[in-house]
């Protein structure tokens, strides 16, 4: 999305590697930190409630069995995310489970990554530097490491190594930059932009000092919210098959996530387990690998293809010309 000029970021997912330079490397699959230690909102409730009315003894007492409960509190807006909630349960999640992944301490209303969906227009990007003599020659030296997960890639789904290859090192320059933002607050608060309470709080918390006019403002923001509901919806779903922590995982502001920069909608359907461990984490490289092979496949690719094929295929990947020029660049040279 950020590969074409004067274009507001909103159609392409990708290139977290230009969101915001990853601080960390975080990771979504920690089963230390599954569900246990976030007690529900009742229970904070009823522990704010004696803090106030009982003595401070028994308080102490109360805390020494539940250390984590004073860590708990969900962070700024949260409350905004109550529809959603009602929403989601509505569609068929289960409460519980919804009530325990928004009550995580890192819960928060991300107006201020949303916002660069209403105020962000492209630089021109740089894509001269994924074909400079250094990239090419990590790219060879990728293409050395991980020579047998993209073999078996190659060999399982006809797509070229130097193809899968020039897409990571573009998405995510290898994997090093895959985006700080949290996917679940991102979607989330996107989505909660259908109400119009909480469109009022971005606009004006976050975007008062931006001239937009409110009136596009609120069809490009319902706009987006219809689109990350289904992806947050997808999100849950990925997260729950693959029993992650929704709240643990970062990506791109856009909500594309891992070394592949896939959305949740994609990782569910095409996501592959590469490494064969029983999970889909696009955070390794060789479910990466074996995703991105799978999603070219699935939209057409064939052994052999054409450039004017391939285009058109990588295309769907990232929708800029200049990308998929890139991409196919750099093959060329990987090839040569
Ligand atoms: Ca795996």
């Amino acid at each position: 999305m950020y590969h074409q000029k004067k274009t507001i970021v909103n159609y392409h997912p990708h290139s977290g590697w230009l969101s915001f330079p990853a601080k960390r490397e975080k990771r979504g699959h920690d089963s230390a930190s599954k569900f246990q230690f976030y007690p529900g909102a009742k229970h904070r409730v009823f522990f704010k409630t004696i803090n106030f009315i009982i003595s401070v003894g028994v308080m102490l007492a109360v805390l020494s069995i539940f250390p984590f409960t004073a860590a708990a509190m969900p962070g700024p807006y949260s409350w905004l995310f109550e529809s959603l909630k009602k929403r989601l349960v509505a569609d068929g999640f289960d409460e519980q489970r919804i009530d325990q992944i928004y009550t995580a301490p890192n819960i928060e209303f991300a107006g201020e990554t949303v916002s660069n969906y209403f105020t962000y227009k492209e630089a021109t990007l740089n894509y001269k530097q994924f074909t400079s003599q250094k990239s090419i020659t990590n790219a060879r030296r990728y293409l050395k490491t991980y020579q047998n997960e993209l073999t078996h890639a190659e060999n399982t789904f006809g797509v070229d190594k130097t193809v899968i290859t020039a897409i990571i090192l573009v998405e995510t320059r290898f994997g090093t930059y895959t985006g700080n933002n949290n996917i679940l607050n991102t979607l989330s608060t996107m989505a909660s932009l259908k109400n119009h309470a909480n469109r009022d709080v971005l606009w004006r918390e976050y975007l008062n000092s931006y001239k937009l006019s409110r009136k596009k403002y609120d069809k490009k923001a319902l706009r987006k919210a219809n689109w990350a509901y289904r992806e947050l919806k997808a999100f849950l779903s990925y997260t729950a098959r693959e029993d992650m922590n929704p709240s643990g995982i970062y990506g791109s502001f856009a909500g594309a996530m891992g070394i592949a920069q896939f959305l949740p909608s994609n990782i569910l359907t095409l996501g592959k387990d590469g490494n064969k461990d029983g999970t889909i984490d696009l955070y390794t490289h060789a479910d990466a690998i074996a995703s991105i092979a799978n999603y070219l496949k699935h939209y057409g690719w064939k052994p052999g293809i054409d450039r004017k094929n391939a285009f058109t295929i990588i295309y769907r990947y990232n929708h800029s010309k200049y990308y998929v020029n890139t991409v196919l660049k750099i093959s060329d040279l990987l090839k040569g």
